[in-house]
C-alpha cells in the first residue's frame, strides 16, 4: 500500500488500450475514431448525439470538430500516472471507457468467439498495466456482452483469476446477443441476466455501471442537435438518467433481492437516484399494479434499503449539494468513493493545460471537503478509505 496515511483513490478513472483504438479506428459508425485536416489530434467519436455533427463536418471541412481530441491522456499509461501525481492519487482502479465491448457484432460463431478473446486481450492489458505499477494501479475488467452467456462466465472466470481485477465496468445495455447495444439490449432487468449477475456475486466483482446511450437526441431538441449547446444536455442529463431508469428496472424486477451479494457501484453518485428515490418509493406503494404482489409474501425491501445494503456510489457529482445527497441516499459517507472521470472533462479554452491541475477533478475533490468537512474521517473514507475496504485493495 501507498505510504500515505489517508490514500487518496480514484475508482472512475478510463483508458482505451491501444488495441480498441486499433478497432475504433477501422470502424465507419460510432463508436469511431477518425483524422480530420484541420486538427492535430484525431476525433474520438462516441455517442448518437454526435452523429450530427460528424455528419456536418464531414460534409463542410470548415464545420466544427465532432467529438472529442483523442489526446494521450485516453491512450497512455505514462499520462495516467503523470495525472495520478499531478492530483495527489495514491491509486487508480482503472476502467475501460464506454462503450465497452458493447458494439462487437453477434451474427456468426466466429463474431461470438471474436467477442470472448477481444475481452480477453483488453483485460490482460489492463492487469499487465496494473502489475507492472503495484500498488498504484488496479482494474475493473470488460465483459463481452454481445456474446453467448457461456463466454460472458468464462470472461468472469478469467477476471477472477487476474490478480488486479476488483470488479468489472458494465453499461446499461445487458444482453445484447439479440442485434447488439445500439439497438437496444435487453437491460439489466432482463431474467436471462441473472446468472452473470450471481456468477458476479459469487466471484465478489462489484459493478461498476456506466452510462453510455443517454437519452434519445429529440429530448433535447434541433438546437442541442444543431451542436449550439455543446455536449452538455447529453451528458449533464442524459448520462445520470439512464443509470437512473437502469437500477430503477433492476430494483421493479427484483434483482437485488434475486441476487443478494451483488454490489453495485454507480456511476455520477447514482445519476438522480439519491434526489428520486422516494418518488420511486411514493409510485411504487400507490401503483395498483404492483401493491400486495410481494415475491413469496416476503416484505419488499424499500429502494433505500437497497441503496444502503448494496449499492456505492461514486463521488463524481463537482457539487457539495449532489454530494451530500449522495452521502444521505447511502445513509453516510461510508458507501461513496471518490473519482475524477479522466480522461473526459480536461481543462478547454484559451491557455488550456491538461497537464496542470484539472477543474473538473478540483470541484469533487472540493465537494467531498465542504460536504463532509474539511479533513474530517468522512471525507478521508470517501476520498480513499471506502475504496480501500469495499474493493480490498492491498490485499493479496
Ligand atoms: O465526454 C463524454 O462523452 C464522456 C463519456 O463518453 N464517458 C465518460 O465517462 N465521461 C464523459
Amino acid at each position: 500500500p501507498p505510504q500515505q496515511q489517508h490514500p487518496v483513490v480514484d475508482i472512475h478513472t478510463h483508458m482505451y488500450p491501444s488495441e480498441y483504438i486499433d478497432m475504433l479506428s477501422s470502424r465507419t459508425t460510432i463508436p469511431l475514431v477518425r483524422t480530420f485536416p484541420s486538427s492535430p489530434d484525431p476525433r474520438l467519436i462516441l455517442l448518437e448525439s454526435e452523429i450530427p455533427a460528424l455528419e456536418r463536418a464531414l460534409a463542410d471541412p470548415s464545420a466544427p470538430l465532432p467529438g472529442r481530441p483523442l489526446t494521450s491522456h485516453f491512450t497512455s499509461l505514462s499520462a495516467k500516472l503523470a495525472f495520478m501525481s499531478r492530483h495527489g492519487i495514491s491509486t487508480s482502479v482503472l476502467s475501460l471507457a464506454n462503450p465497452w465491448l458493447d458494439f462487437l457484432p453477434t451474427g456468426d460463431d466466429k463474431e461470438k468467439e471474436e467477442a470472448g478473446r477481444t475481452a480477453h486481450c483488453i483485460n490482460a492489458s489492463f492487469e499487465a498495466m496494473c502489475a507492472a505499477n503495484p500498488g498504484k494501479l488496479f482494474f475493473f475488467g470488460t465483459l463481452p456482452v454481445t456474446a453467448p452467456r457461456q463466454t460472458i462466465l468464462d470472461a468472469i472466470t478469467h477476471l477472477s483469476e487476474l490478480a488486479h481485477c476488483r470488479g468489472v465496468v458494465l453499461g446499461t445495455s445487458g444482453l445484447t446477443s439479440a442485434g447488439g447495444a445500439a439497438a437496444g439490449g435487453s437491460g439489466l432487468d432482463d431474467p436471462a441476466l441473472l446468472p452473470v449477475l450471481h456468477a458476479l456475486a459469487d466471484a465478489e466483482l462489484p459493478v461498476f455501471l456506466h452510462p453510455h446511450y443517454g437519452l434519445p437526441n429529440a429530448v433535447f431538441g434541433p438546437r442541442s442537435s444543431a451542436g449550439e449547446y455543446g455536449h452538455v444536455l447529453p451528458l449533464a442529463l442524459g448520462f445520470p438518467m439512464e443509470t437512473t431508469v437502469a437500477v430503477a428496472r433492476m430494483f421493479l424486477a427484483g434483482v437485488f433481492d434475486a441476487v443478494p451479494g451483488l454490489v453495485m457501484i454507480l456511476a455520477h453518485s447514482g445519476g438522480t437516484l439519491p434526489f428520486l428515490a422516494g418518488r420511486i418509493e411514493s409510485c411504487v406503494a400507490h401503483d395498483a399494479a404492483l401493491v400486495g404482489k410481494d415475491k413469496d409474501g416476503k416484505r419488499r425491501r424499500s429502494l433505500w434499503e437497497v441503496l444502503r445494503e448494496q449499492i456505492y456510489l461514486d463521488a463524481v457529482i463537482y457539487s457539495e449539494v449532489g454530494l451530500k445527497t449522495a452521502a444521505e441516499a447511502g445513509g453516510g459517507a461510508e458507501r461513496l468513493m471518490f473519482g475524477t472521470d479522466h480522461p473526459f472533462f480536461p481543462p478547454v479554452g484559451e491557455g488550456a493545460d491538461a497537464d496542470g491541475e484539472w477543474e473538473s477533478v478540483r470541484l469533487n475533490a472540493e465537494a467531498v471537503h465542504k460536504a463532509l468537512g474539511d479533513g474530517s474521517d468522512e471525507a478521508a473514507l470517501v476520498m480513499g478509505g471506502n475504496a480501500v475496504r469495499v474493493l480490498r485493495l492491498y490485499k493479496a
